[in-house]
C-alpha cells in the first residue's frame, strides 16, 4: 500500500541520516517507527554498530527486544544522541499533534531528553496548519480521577469538545503505559499552540499534551512519488 511504503521511506532516510556507532537512539511508537526499527536492526547487524536504544512505551520495548537489539533506559542514559518517533500531524512550523497510539507521555520525555528530535511521516500528515488532515484531535493524558473536571475546562478555556478515548479491544476507556486515562480534544479553529500547549499543562490532572511545541528539529515525509521531503 503507498502509506505503507511512504512509511519506510521515510523511516529509512531519518535512520540513515542520523544514526552513527556508539549511540542512543530513543525509539518511539506507532506503525511508522516499526520500520525504522527494521532498519536500525539491519545496520546495526551489518555495520556492527554499537548503540542502545530507549523505548518511549511497552510497543517501542518489544520492539526493541524483538530485533535483538540493546535495550536501555533513561536512568543509565538521561541524555540521548537522537530520538526518531512519528506523528499523528506536522505543520510548517514543526509542531506536532502526537498521541494517536496512546503513548504522548513517554514520547514527549524521551524526545525532550534527546540532542536531536526526527520526526518520519508518510504523506498524509504533512499539512500547513494543524486539524487540515488529522480529525481527531490533540490527545491529553489526565490523571483517570480528574478526567472529567479537565474536559470541562479546556472545553470552558478553548471550546471545541473533549471526549475519553474508549477502548476497542477492552470494555472501558484506553489505559495509557503509565495508568492514565487519554482525552481527545477536537478544537475549532487553529490556535496558538505554545500558549494552549502550556495552558492545558496547568490545568490540576493534566500529565501531558501530544502538542510537541518546537521539539522536532526535522520531519522526514515519504511521499505518493516515491520521494521523500524533509522538513527543518
Ligand atoms: O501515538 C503516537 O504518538 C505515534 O507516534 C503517532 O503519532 C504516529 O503513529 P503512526 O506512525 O502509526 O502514524
Amino acid at each position: 500500500k503507498m502509506a505503507e511504503e511512504a512509511k519506510k521511506l521515510a523511516a529509512y532516510s531519518a535512520v540513515d541520516n542520523h544514526v552513527q556507532n556508539n549511540q542512543v537512539v530513543g525509539v518511539g511508537s506507532g506503525s511508522t517507527i516499526v520500520f525504522a526499527v527494521d532498519r536500525l536492526a539491519e545496520r546495526v547487524r551489518q555495520e556492527k554498530l554499537n548503540i542502545v536504544c530507549v523505548p518511549t512505551s511497552f510497543q517501542a520495548r518489544q520492539l526493541i527486544l524483538q530485533h535483538s537489539l540493546t535495550l536501555s533506559d533513561l536512568d543509565r542514559h538521561p541524555e540521548l544522541d537522537v530520538a526518531i518517533d512519528g506523528a499523528d500531524e506536522v505543520d510548517t512550523e514543526l509542531t506536532l499533534i502526537k498521541g494517536g497510539g496512546g503513548c504522548l507521555t513517554q514520547e514527549k520525555i524521551v524526545a525532550g531528553c534527546a540532542k536531536h528530535f526526527v520526526v518520519i511521516a508518510d504523506y498524509r500528515k504533512d499539512s500547513k496548519v494543524l486539524g487540515q488532515q488529522w480529525k481527531k484531535g490533540v490527545p491529553i493524558e489526565v490523571i483517570p480521577m480528574a478526567y472529567v473536571p479537565v474536559s470541562r475546562m479546556i472545553v470552558k478555556k478553548f471550546g471545541g469538545e473533549a471526549s475519553l478515548r474508549m477502548a476497542v479491544s477492552k470494555a472501558g476507556p484506553v489505559v495509557t503505559d503509565n495508568s492514565n486515562f487519554i482525552l481527545d480534544w477536537k478544537f475549532e479553529q487553529a490556535q496558538d499552540w505554545t500558549e494552549v500547549n502550556t495552558a492545558i499543562k496547568m490545568i490540576p490532572g493534566v500529565v501531558e499534551t501530544g502538542l510537541f511545541v518546537n521539539m522536532a528539529e526535522r520531519a522526514y515525509f515519504g511521499m505518493e512519488d516515491g520521494s521523500v521531503q524533509v522538513r527543518d
